[in-house]
């Protein structure tokens, strides 16, 4: 399903979305379940350490690095604006100066996005889809591209009982409601990528349903995003522990890719471009 608007403009970075771009994930949060911990030591953030990540990513082929300082992860500790403000936006401006990528924020909070945007952030990735009050607006007025996330509840409950009757059918409308919504406020739909979310509210199957018909969603016509490196999918199919998944992960990118993904937000960048190297050397034979 080809998106109306294959090349996106992120802050000045065209991002082309007619071939499947990796997204490398840059964790700068204390306690996000597979690499962090590494990036922080006693005296806080490890500027280096995420720069040297960054450009080993780079180099293997990564178009956009998502910066994220808020940790999504059930039970994680809710960290405060002014945290989230002072973990993210030095990154950002390093990685913006440093390299020739769209940098990408994950984030919910109307104060980081603003302050994302002026620091040269090239993409607003939200988890919460703009519900926080407030970041519709920040990001109208930014006039950057923001990736829409599928979740149903919030990170600290949403696995406890996900249900739904249809759950391909109800992520769908649910993120096409959103675009309305964005589009009422000023967010035109050339600006607007979705994700279904993967592990946000769903049991294995859900997930394994909204990978297999990954296909009705971007016949919305968007650009879609898809986060499906080391999740706790894999472990309940396989039992493996995170540090185990890669395998798996890059069969699920190749499988999303296959669908109708346009971005894959992975932790092994390097293994993943190679693996889409192959959908589109066989895209390109009769
Ligand atoms: C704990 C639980 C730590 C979950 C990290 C996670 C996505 C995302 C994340 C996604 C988009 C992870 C997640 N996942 N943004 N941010 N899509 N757009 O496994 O699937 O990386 S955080």
């Amino acid at each position: 399903m080809t998106s109306e608007t294959p090349v996106l403009n992120c802050a000045g970075r065209p991002l082309d979305c007619s071939s499947p771009q990796v997204m490398g994930i840059l964790n700068i949060t204390p306690d996000s379940f597979s690499d962090g911990g590494q990036l922080f030591g006693p005296g806080g953030a490890q500027l280096d350490a995420v720069l040297k990540r960054a450009e080993a990513m780079v180099a293997a082929g990564a178009s956009l690095l998502d910066v994220g300082g808020e940790s999504t992860r059930p039970g994680a500790a809710t960290v405060t604006t002014a945290e989230e403000v002072d973990r993210v936006l030095p990154v950002v401006e390093a990685l913006v100066a440093r390299f020739p990528v769209v940098v990408s924020v994950d984030t919910s909070t109307p104060e980081v996005i603003t302050g994302a945007a002026a620091a040269g952030a090239g993409l607003i990735n939200d988890v919460r889809a703009l519900l926080r009050p407030g970041a519709l607006e920040a990001v109208a007025a930014s006039e950057l591209p923001v990736c829409l996330m599928h979740m149903q509840g919030n990170p600290e409950t949403m696995q406890a009982e996900p249900a739904y009757q249809d759950v391909v059918s109800e992520v769908v409308a649910w993120l096409a409601e959103r675009v309305t919504v964005c589009e009422a406020t000023g967010i035109p739909r050339s600006r607007i990528l979705l994700d279904p979310g993967f592990g946000f509210g769903k049991t294995l199957e859900h997930n394994l349903a909204l990978l297999q018909n990954l296909d009705r969603l971007a016949a919305l016509g968007l650009p879609v995003l898809v986060g499906l490196s080391r999740k706790s999918m894999i472990g309940k199919l396989l039992g493996r522990e995170v540090d185990r998944r890669l395998p798996a992960s890059l069969a699920l990118a190749v499988l999303a890719v296959e669908r109708g993904a346009r971005i894959v937000r992975v932790h092994d960048v390097a293994e993943t471009v190679d693996a889409l190297a192959m959908v589109q050397a066989l895209q390109g034979a009769g």
